[in-house]
């Protein structure tokens, strides 16, 4: 029988009420009366931070017991949005605790709206990496997730005139209540100098590397709960320090504050996260935070491995690591040399452990976004490393000359090192030599993966070629997201769903039931009133939650095309100009995302956002039948509360390009409507909901391709179509501009010249099929049910099939369940 609950362990309302009043109390030092939010805040987090680490203690007393073999995700990002509700529905305590705070005076919600979200990653890749540590820990897989633990996440965005304005992220500010410093894991990291190979006593070749610099990397450690179990792993996160070297000692004797300032000087590798598509700048930078996170945590692992009392040969049987793309990539060759310098395996052994360890991740086929460092550079900072490249390519290219005698110029291609001057590394082709699988992270992103930027690789090693198609975590997105939602679906199919997505298929019978079609338009309306609400309190936009929210939130960026979702936007503007009585839907077509600071094009693409919003929204001609409104500084927070409001889901990018997209899932799973092109997982989600239940538009990228081929002339389409003309001439005449015809200038130009992402090839296909959205939006029974099959068809986009997949076909990991 269970006795009193113990404060810092117990589940009930009561004794979460008197564990908060203690934390309040004995954390933060204040009492009811005058407390702040961040006071309550705290003094929550610490309470449920309590809860997790006793279970916490008890994952890793299960595993040590167990050894099971363990994966390892290796990702310069992520994304994992605010903790603390997440990890009250992981723990199964909302309610309880909105009961104890309720009997204080106090609102959970207010509380929960207090957090500053980690903002460590740019986009898709972070946050698909925090779905992937939701899933491995709800299906009780053993895994510790790696990362850096940046000072300066992804910048905060404003929007002052327009414009987006950079402000620094300040997340730590407050203190992170939900890590944890572990002094006593910290390692030495290495760079620069110079090595020497030396015989030893054994006549065996032995390298030292005599380093020029010397870091060191602390550990910082979040627990991640799994959903309704008892595992609770682990994210480790390195924040660099210095290394108490030789500087504090006899050679620097006087030079006291010069050893100071080199001291400071260390913590720059982990102060800021590196916006994604920033072309070029600080890449010694950015290759140090790559090299320090990797050598960090791979001496991690073999500090774990040593508990195990296993020979190191069998590195690769306890650990499966994965290269989220490939900005862990220099892990190949720094477990090389920690395996044959540091502990003296031989080469063999070491490259047989080093293969079977890891695998690799393709996230995108942008070829400028494909990793390359130049060569001088890597000599510069990892000198050691570039042998060990250079060693591991020579053997790969002598095996590809016996396979392919006569054809140097494909060895030239395979070739790790990009041999035409100036040289380069070329990090995706060590990743695929150095790992045991290479995924795609879509069917189509697969196949074109295979047969364009690895084709070479593909021809020698087929079967090393797999696809998991991304998912994401129907927890945040669905229970926490949209609760509403998530109590009528439990309502009609009982709370299976939320570990088993699949059972969302059971709705399918209800699609046509014009009481749970009433149900389910009111939740949704709940979500779109509550977006409004939002965005009044926050920027004064008053939106009618009757019309319909057509969405497209993601990073900004030319080939996802805000820009032709604007094309329309103005197509529809100067229809009601001509027709003012013309008998329209009512649409409020939202944008979010950040542009990358240096991305000239992606920021003048907000500009003309916020600028077709400025005249849109004040023109009475409209009558409210279309607004605009660019949602300001979008992120994980701001996502969930967006994807629940949606009616139509925007995933226009030109096929080809988009590597999955989660996005699209996101918005599928809350009961939005896709348009969308034959993109990422698009393919996929259109094929699970059924053709009927998706907008489909545009070329597919096949047709794309023959369309570059042939010569394509965006501007010949532009003097064809009467209303694509108009679209562009009211912009490039400064219609939103205040008159000024400059201003749009580079995008208008690029659209009638270049356009390399084929706009106006696409412009009348999308205009067309979003008349036919607004045909099915007059019909909301037809709408409604169209809704229900997409959310009933969506459970295979779950990241708990995604992991499940990884870990049956690349990782070989079986779950090690912790007893409760
Ligand atoms: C870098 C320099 C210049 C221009 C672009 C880049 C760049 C672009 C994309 C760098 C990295 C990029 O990819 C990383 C990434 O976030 N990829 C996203 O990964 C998601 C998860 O798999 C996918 O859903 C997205 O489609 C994919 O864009």
């Amino acid at each position: 029988p269970p006795g009193p609950e113990h404060t810092r362990t117990g589940l009930s309302a009561e004794t979460l009420r008197q564990a908060f009043l203690d934390n309040l109390f004995y954390i933060q030092g204040r009492f009811p009366e005058i407390a702040t939010d961040d006071d309550r805040y705290q003094a929550l987090s610490y309470t449920v931070r309590d809860r997790l680490l006793h279970r916490w203690v008890r994952t890793i007393q299960a595993y040590k017991e167990r050894d099971p073999r363990t994966v390892c995700y290796l990702s310069a990002e992520y994304l994992p949005g605010p903790h603390l509700a997440n990890n009250l529905l992981s723990l199964g305590i909302v309610d309880a605790t909105r009961e104890a705070l309720r009997g204080l005076g106090l609102d959970l919600d207010a509380i929960l709206d207090h957090e500053e979200e980690p903002g460590l990653g740019n986009g898709g890749l972070g946050r698909l990496a925090a779905c992937f540590m939701d899933s491995l820990a709800t299906l009780e897989i053993p895994a510790i997730g790696y990362g850096i633990r940046y000072e300066y996440g992804i910048f905060d965005q404003k929007i002052q005139d327009g414009w987006q304005v950079e402000t620094s992220d300040t997340w730590l500010h407050y203190g992170n209540p939900w890590e944890v410093r572990r002094p006593g894991i910290c390692y030495d990291v290495r760079i620069g100098g110079r090595t020497e190979h030396v015989t030893d006593e054994h006549g065996r070749l032995r390298v030292h590397w005599r380093h020029a610099d010397l870091f060191r990397g602390v550990a910082y450690d979040t627990p991640v709960a799994g959903y309704g179990v008892e595992t609770v792993n682990l994210l480790r996160l390195w924040r660099a320090e210095a290394a108490e070297d030789f500087d504090f000692t006899v050679f620097n004797q006087g030079d006291y504050v010069g050893a100071v300032m080199r001291k400071v000087r260390s913590e720059t590798i982990s102060k800021v996260l590196y916006p994604n598509d920033e072309a070029d700048s600080g890449k010694r930078l950015r290759l140090l935070q790559q090299y320090f996170f990797v050598s960090c945590s791979l001496q991690d692992m073999l500090r774990i491995f040593a508990t195990t009392g296993r020979p190191l040969a069998e590195f690769h049987a306890k650990f499966a690591a994965q290269l989220n793309d490939t900005h862990p990539t220099i892990a190949v060759a720094e477990l090389m040399r920690l395996l044959v310098d540091e502990h003296g395996l031989d080469w063999d052994e070491a490259w047989q452990a080093t293969r079977h360890t890891f695998a690799y991740t393709n996230h995108t086929l942008l070829p400028e976004a494909l990793e390359k460092w130049p060569l001088p550079l890597f000599a510069d900072v990892l000198p050691r490393h570039l042998e060990i490249v250079y060693e591991i390519n020579r053997r790969f290219l002598d095996d590809m000359r016996l396979r392919y005698p006569d054809d140097p110029a494909r060895i030239a291609r395979l070739s790790i090192i990009d041999e035409t001057p100036p040289k380069y590394v070329r990090m995706a082709h060590l990743a695929s030599v150095g790992g045991h699988a290479i995924n795609g992270v879509a069917a189509l992103h697969t196949r074109l993966l295979g047969t364009t930027v690895l084709k070479d690789f593909h021809d020698i090693w087929p079967d090393k070629f797999q696809n998991k198609t991304n998912g994401v975590t129907p927890r945040r997105f669905l229970m926490l997201a949209n609760p509403g939602l998530a109590d009528l679906l439990t309502e009609a199919l009982g709370d299976g769903w939320t570990r088993d997505l699949e059972r969302l298929r059971g709705l399918e019978g209800l699609a046509d039931d014009p009481a749970f079609q009433d149900r389910w338009r009111q939740a949704k309306l709940i979500r779109k009133a509550a977006l409004a609400e939002r965005l009044r309190a926050g920027q004064g936009n008053a939106i009618d939650p009757a019309s319909l929210f057509d969405i497209q939130a993601k990073r900004i960026h030319e080939y996802k095309r805000q820009h032709l979702n604007l094309l329309h936007v103005v197509t529809l503007y100067n229809r009601l100009k001509h027709a003012p009585d013309a008998d329209v839907p009512a649409r409020t077509v939202l944008f979010g995302g950040k542009a990358a600071p240096g991305y000239a094009m992606a920021k003048l693409i907000i500009k003309l956002i916020n600028a077709v919003a400025e005249v849109v929204n004040r023109d009475p001609d409209m009558r409210d039948r279309l607004k605009v409104v660019f949602v300001p500084d979008y992120n994980v927070k701001v996502a969930q509360s967006v994807y629940p409001a949606a009616d139509l889901s925007e995933q226009i990018s030109t096929a080809g390009m988009e590597a999955s997209g989660t996005g699209n899932m996101k918005f599928s799973l809350n009961g939005a409507l896709t348009i969308g092109t034959l993109d990422g997982a698009n393919v996929e989600i259109r094929e699970a909901v059924g053709p009927d239940n998706f907008f489909l538009f545009g070329l597919d990228a096949d047709e794309a391709v023959r369309t570059r081929a042939a010569g394509y002339r965006p501007y010949a389409l532009y003097e064809r179509d009467p209303e694509l003309r108009a679209a562009v001439d009211l912009i490039a005449g400064g219609h939103f501009a205040h008159g000024d015809a400059g201003l749009f200038r580079p995008l208008v130009d690029h659209l009638l010249g270049r356009d390399d992402y084929l706009l106006l090839a696409d412009y009348r296909a999308y205009v067309d099929c979003q008349d036919r959205v607004a045909d099915a939006w007059r019909d909301p029974a037809r709408w409604t049910r169209m809704a229900i099959l997409n959310v009933a068809r969506m459970g295979r986009f779950s990241s708990d099939r995604a992991i499940a997949e990884y870990c049956r076909d690349i990782w070989n990991v079986a779950p090690a369940r912790v007893d409760g």
